[in-house]
């Protein structure tokens, strides 16, 4: 199937380029119509290479959302309904997702997915060692994400009031003036001093950990919104933004 898929692709985008280079057809506006119905007819034929599959959340799924867009790498957004979980839970490599399929394999853990696209749009670092700076802060990140949620999703009541003051007096604070601190250090970024994968995994999931803690987690923390600016200001990030189905986490 992947080998059909291939060859369809690739005849497809030969078509196209066959009329736009090996012809003078469109000459009027009539033949400009049907061209363009022809292009948008054989284009809908041409099944994107990327399917992401995830809940109908941005959460984990967003960095790779944002890493996709920012590499203008089409892919198929399919978001689940919760109820249809059970049915594809069982199709997933560890029964979880984000799961990115492409070339006939199924890609899972959100994180090793993001560091795999980050080299293809070229957002890493430039060598060993400030790519373990870039890793050490995602994981950072995603410590704190861990944190916010084992409250969060706490569903003994009397559980989660005993994790709250924890958590938001200590553990939030504590995370967040050392970020900013790195975030200060970097120029308005989270490593090496440039943008790399680290901006736009935290930009992505913040919204998420904002959701959770009912915050605006940087509300008083200037360098980690130049963070956020600085990746929401890109142009493939602005347009995948104003795009993307509205959810609230
Ligand atoms: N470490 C994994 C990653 O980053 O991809 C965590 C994946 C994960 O926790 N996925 C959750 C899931 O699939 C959704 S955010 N939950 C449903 C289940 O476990 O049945």
């Amino acid at each position: 199937r992947k080998r059909k898929t291939e060859v369809i692709n690739k005849l497809d985008a030969k078509i196209i380029k066959f009329i736009d280079h090996h012809t003078n057809f469109p000459k009027n506006d009539h033949e400009k119509r049907h061209l363009s119905f022809f292009k948008v007819h054989i284009s809908s034929t041409m099944a994107p290479a990327y399917k992401l599959t995830y809940f109908p959340v941005k959460a984990l799924g967003e960095p790779i959302r944002f890493l996709l867009s920012y590499g203008n790498i089409e892919f198929e957004d399919f978001r689940f309904e919760r109820e249809n979980w059970p049915e594809i839970k069982p199709h997933m490599p560890f029964g979880q997702t984000p799961v990115l399929e492409f070339n006939g394999i199924q890609a899972y853990q959100s994180i090793a997915i993001t560091r795999y696209l980050a080299k293809k749009v070229k957002l890493m670092g430039a060598n060993d060692l400030e790519d373990l700076e870039i890793d050490a802060i995602v994981d950072t990140i995603n410590d704190l994400r861990g944190k916010i949620a084992t409250y969060y999703y706490e569903t003994d009541e009397a559980i989660k009031e005993t994790r709250k003051k924890p958590l938001f007096d200590e553990t939030i604070p504590y995370y967040l003036e050392r970020i900013e601190a790195i975030a200060k250090k970097n120029n308005g970024h989270l490593a090496v001093g440039k943008l790399t994968w680290a901006d736009f995994y935290f930009v992505a999931l913040l919204d998420y950990l904002n959701f959770m803690t009912d915050m605006n987690l940087i509300a008083d923390s200037p360098n980690l919104q130049v963070v956020q600016k600085n990746v929401l200001n890109l142009p493939a990030i602005k347009e995948w933004v104003a795009k993307r189905p509205v959810t609230d986490m």
